[in-house]
């Protein structure tokens, strides 16, 4: 199995002849940025065709059985998050080094242009994450700040890109957010499953009421959402009959370093303090070039 992140431009077809019905742009609007910066989200943008929804839930659905080729070169993989089996979170990152769609993701004009427009400059790969809640026994991921998880990477120039593989609606646990949440300062890391609200025992008074007017980001299957790291989000359980599975993209501008003597993600060599993020596991993304014949 040929670990893919020794690539850095696309390998598959994902990208070939991609949106035939011309909905995705690689703008976005003044509009969609004011949202960004008032909201700290932005949430509706498609950025996949049929054909590319249906490529991903393939090459997800063979990711999803742990005995899949090329296993090994998962950062994380945790079939559940959760001790508790009806309360499933499936949860991984490093999909892009196993399977080309995941991979050549990356390469994508409709996720790197409105990228490079919310962090104001070049945008560099992070990681990937992959949550996908079963039917009716999918699990609640808990209210936090994305930020918490990555203070080994400084300063503050991240960016999330949530993209529903199947349609995410409140009933089957899409993502919340708690608007203007972006302007808070950093909260300590509570819990990515379990105790939704476990987050309340930290808060003030005035952030505990601003948790009681969450916004439900409800997404049709192949649209995404950009959300600032510092932006309370989770998302409730799925009861439904339906999946809800996402792809993750985390992102940051050129030039935020490592601030830790630590591998910055299991099974990769340590990058040491101060330097920036670069190298085979943190690509500069660009645009892929026209489609190939
Ligand atoms: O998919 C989910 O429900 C949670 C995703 C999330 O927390 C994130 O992308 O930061």
């Amino acid at each position: 199995m040929s670990d893919l992140s020794h690539r850095h431009e696309p390998v598959g077809a994902l990208l070939d002849g991609a949106d035939p019905a011309g909905e995705s742009v690689s703008e976005l609007t003044a509009e969609q940025l004011g949202h960004f910066e008032t909201h700290g989200y932005v949430a509706g943008i498609r950025i996949l065709d049929a054909g590319q929804i249906a490529q991903l839930r393939a090459e997800l659905e063979v990711l999803m059985k742990p005995e899949h080729e090329g296993r090994e070169l998962w950062h994380e993989y945790h079939v559940n998050e959760n001790d508790d089996p009806n309360a499933v979170v499936f949860h991984a990152l490093g999909a892009w080094r196993i399977s080309s769609g995941f991979h050549d993701l990356l390469w994508h004009s409709a996720f790197i242009g409105p990228a490079r427009q919310l962090l104001e400059g070049d945008v560099r790969f992070w990681h990937d994450q992959i949550f996908s809640k079963p039917a009716r026994h999918g699990g609640n991921v808990a209210w936090h700040q994305d930020y918490s998880y990555w203070t080994r990477t400084k300063p503050l120039g991240h960016l999330t890109c949530w993209i529903a593989l199947d349609d995410a609606t409140i009933d089957n646990g899409c993502l919340q957010y708690i608007p203007g949440s972006h302007r808070w300062s950093l909260l300590p890391k509570t819990g990515l499953v379990g105790d939704m609200d476990a987050v309340g025992d930290v808060l003030d008074d005035q952030q505990r009421a601003a948790m009681k007017n969450p916004v439900a980001i409800e997404l049709r299957a192949g649209e995404c959402t950009f959300h600032h790291p510092m932006l309370m989000h989770g998302s409730g359980p799925n009861r439904t009959d339906r999946p809800r599975r996402a792809a993750v993209l985390n992102v940051v501008r050129d030039g935020v370093r490592s601030m830790s003597e630590e591998p910055l993600l299991a099974g990769q060599p340590p990058l040491g303090i101060g330097t920036p993020l670069g190298g085979r596991f943190h690509p500069l993304l660009t645009e892929a070039a026209a489609p190939r014949d």
